[in-house]
């Protein structure tokens, strides 16, 4: 930050101030980010130069955040429904007019008898990452309520079980070590659109003679850098990293040593790997043995010649079938080698578990006075809101209160969350900066404020520094944080327990009480956690037993299979007749989920929903490149753009990015097609495990879906 002034304070003079805050972002970097205000508006934000982790850079998306923030769509009144649910039809209402009606309609619920307010559904994930917008103010309100509880599934839970069971927690290799590995896999991530400071230590690794190799159905940008691809059919990677135990124990590339201290349960892994001959990964995975037996050689000699070995991997191959165990089994290989001997080796998927996060102080679960309220997994949103009560489910779903989260663009089954959204007896409220495919079935939509109008504190997942955003700007419009929403509904309630007076700089302290010096975060805006260099090399897993558990029992308890396996795909490509091509739909680059799609910059970059289809796979459809295409299968149809492109494999369709479906070509989006069905592990998503057929929109097709006229 040489150069710039770092104010402490929310500037309002003339000159140009420079405010130190954080990307709210769900992303593994979560980047220091510095504002420029002039005349009391933000007209930039760049990354912060003094934060190592960031090293002065944002990622292109990001740079965009005071386009989206000024954006002329930007909600900034309470807005109440007008037309049917869905029209997107609302007239503006004054702030104590909407809250007054929505306290007492939610009141109205939750007095009708003991246990009635579980019929009262919050809906949450990250839209911000900060520990005080997402999960404070909202979830005492909604304990001390006894709503409905949310299980917070749609993204990393198979994996977090899969390490958890495993290395003990979300924890792993110092990222910033990467830069000293000479073997790197990175595995179902594509770093350079996801991770993008994470490819920085690949840069330096390559530069110094690393090798790095890909492993991802997708051919993707990041796969274009690596030195080996390896294009492996979607929910295969536990035959895989099954397949190259199987090798390095035929070669003896083992550390006996590190086994026989540091692991539980090295003879069954054994047995079940030797059932692994590359022949039979070959098959499954869908890869040449020759390629597959490279990769294991690789990371065999590695050891062998004392090198370090890392792999990066993300939550991309865990949103299928198996993903829990595909985590499980990828996180075993480094105790097998000893890779984690060496600062540089190891493995990292999450880095959060190492962050000293004091939820209960945030979120204070004993408002519940003793209630044990029900859980709903948000992955199973579309069946939810359709289901009666009864006695197994509990109350029919009668409101949802949305925030930081855009469900009916990215929870799978997109046609039953519309038509649960669209019921006319529900009552939504929806807490947004924009007009969302979510909002437009609102009653009420709540203007909140975006990062530059409020404080927070942050962890990450993909580095351990803590970090604190500052306010830039004040709140626009009649714009008002998450907390104050929350805090002001409990007023109108007539909940008077004194946490709902805490404001938002308490709330920012207790997130890490004593843990934290949060002094430091106020005048640096950054804290870095202390860490060990190497975390296992002399075992010490945060696991029952301190060591890796090959075997783990918690899961053998649970009747679970003990042992890391391959756990097949639902929807398999190539076998099902009428649906022969297996869906992948990763993150667009320009997008982030579904946050960034009306950033008209942004959206002109992505240009229009895009489904990748290899060449082959289009030559037997007559597809050409620019072709709009149905995609679809029994759970709805999705129209876009098809590109003949090296990017897909034959047998695997990518359809990328979360598009809003209001800003597609059908009305609809990707997850159209994906289904309900959840992973092995942690009640998780299964978005890349959905099979699908794809079919030339004829031109009479075309007009009669209305989208002739689109550019
Ligand atoms: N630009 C951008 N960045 C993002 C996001 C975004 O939407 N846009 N999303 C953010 C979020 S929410 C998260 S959770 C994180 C991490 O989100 P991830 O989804 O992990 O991010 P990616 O690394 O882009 O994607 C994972 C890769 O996994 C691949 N993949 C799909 N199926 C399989 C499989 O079965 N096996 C293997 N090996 N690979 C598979 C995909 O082709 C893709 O390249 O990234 C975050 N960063
Ligand atoms: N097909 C398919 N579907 C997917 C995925 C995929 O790879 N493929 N990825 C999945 C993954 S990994 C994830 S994490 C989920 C993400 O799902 P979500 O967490 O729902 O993410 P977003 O789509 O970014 O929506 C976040 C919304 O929060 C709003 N928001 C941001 N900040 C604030 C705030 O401070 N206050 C309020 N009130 N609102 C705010 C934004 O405007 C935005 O509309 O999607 C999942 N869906
Ligand atoms: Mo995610």
């Amino acid at each position: 930050m040489q150069g710039m002034n770092a104010s402490t304070s929310t500037p309002t003079g003339n000159d140009p101030s420079y405010v130190v805050g954080a990307c709210p972002h769900d992303c593994p970097d979560t980047c220091s980010m510095v504002t420029t205000v002039h005349n009391g508006v933000a007209i930039k934000v760049q990354g912060n130069a003094a934060h190592p982790h960031t090293n002065g850079a944002l990622c292109t998306k990001v740079s965009r955040y005071p386009e989206r923030t000024y954006h002329p769509e930007r909600v900034l009144q309470p807005l109440r429904r007008t037309g049917p649910k869905g029209s997107g039809q609302f007239e503006t209402v004054g702030w104590d007019s909407a809250l007054q009606d929505i306290a007492q309609r939610l009141q109205h619920i939750a007095q009708r008898a003991p246990d009635s307010a579980q019929a009262i559904l919050p809906y949450s994930y990250a839209g911000t990452m900060g520990l005080v917008q997402s999960e404070s103010m909202a979830a005492r309100f909604f304990n001390k309520l006894g709503a409905s509880q949310l299980e917070r599934t749609i993204c990393a839970t198979a994996g977090g079980e899969g390490l958890v069971h495993t290395l003990g927690g979300k924890v792993g290799m110092r990222v910033e070590f990467f830069a000293e590995s000479q073997l790197i896999l990175i595995w179902g991530s594509n770093s350079i659109g996801s991770n993008l400071h994470f490819w920085r230590h690949v840069q330096t690794a390559k530069r110094n003679g690393a090798k790095v190799i890909c492993i991802d159905p997708r051919r993707t940008e990041t796969a274009d850098k690596c030195h080996e691809h390896l294009a492996l059919l979607p929910g295969t990677d536990a035959a895989l990293a099954l397949t190259m135990m199987h090798e390095l124990i035929q070669n003896d590339w083992l550390d006996h040593d590190y086994i026989q201290r540091y692991t539980v349960g090295w003879e069954a892994l054994r047995a079940r790997a030797l059932e692994w001959p590359p022949e039979r990964a070959a098959q499954v995975c869908g890869l040449p043995v020759e390629q597959i037996k490279a990769l294991a050689r690789d990371y065999g000699q590695a050891y062998a010649q004392g090198k370090a070995a890392a792999i990066r991997m993300n939550y991309g191959l865990q949103r299928v079938h198996g993903g829990g165990n595909a985590v499980r089994a990828i996180a075993c290989l480094p105790a097998l080698t000893g890779a984690w001997r060496h600062r540089a080796g190891g493995v990292l998927l999450s880095s959060s578990g190492a962050f000293p996060v004091d939820r209960a102080a945030l979120q204070r679960p004993d408002l519940l006075a003793g209630k044990t309220p029900r859980t709903i997994n948000m992955v199973t949103i579309g069946d939810d809101l359709l289901r009666p009560a009864s006695p197994e489910f509990g109350p029919a779903i009668e409101a949802v209160i949305v925030y930081d989260s855009n469900p009916v663009a990215v929870a799978p089954e997109s046609g039953k969350v519309v038509q649960g959204f669209a019921r006319e007896d529900l009552f939504t409220v929806v807490l947004e900066h924009f007009q969302t495919d979510t909002a437009d079935y609102a009653d009420y939509i709540l203007p909140a404020t975006t990062q530059l109008e409020h404080w927070d504190v942050h962890l990450s997942y993909g580095h351990t520094d803590v970090l604190l955003n500052r306010p830039s700007v004040a709140p626009l419009g009649q714009a008002k944080t998450n907390t104050q929403i929350f805090r002001d509904l409990a007023r109108h309630m007539g909940l008077d327990d004194p946490c709902f007076a805490d404001d938002d700089l308490t709330l920012c302290r207790a997130a890490y009480g004593q843990a934290v010096d949060f002094e430091l975060l106020l005048n640096q805006g950054f804290a870095s956690l202390p860490m060990p260099e190497a975390p296992f090399a002399q075992g010490g897993f945060p696991t029952p037993s301190g060591k890796c558990e090959f075997f783990c029992d918690r899961l053998a308890i649970r009747g679970l299979d003990g042992l890391p396996g391959h756990v097949p795909n639902y929807e398999l490509g190539g076998v099902h007749a009428d649906y022969p091509l297996a869906m992948i739909s990763p993150p667009a680059r320009n997008f982030l989920n579904s946050t960034f799609v009306n950033v008209k910059s942004l959206r002109d970059i992505e240009g229009e929903p895009l489904l990748e289809i290899s060449a082959q796979d289009a030559l037997a459809r007559g597809i050409q490149s620019g072709d709009r295409v149905r995609v679809f299968n029994d759970r709805g149809e999705y129209h876009c753009a098809a590109e003949i492109s090296p990017r897909a494999r034959d047998g695997v369709v990518n359809g990328l990015g979360i598009w809003w479906r209001k800003l597609g070509l059908n009305g609809t989006n990707v997850n159209q097609l994906t289904s309900q069905k959840l992973t092995d592990l942690g009640r998780g998503p299964t978005f890349y495990d959905c099979v699908v057929q794809v079919a030339r929109l004829t031109n009479s097709a075309q007009s009669a879906t209305g989208e002739g006229g689109r550019s």
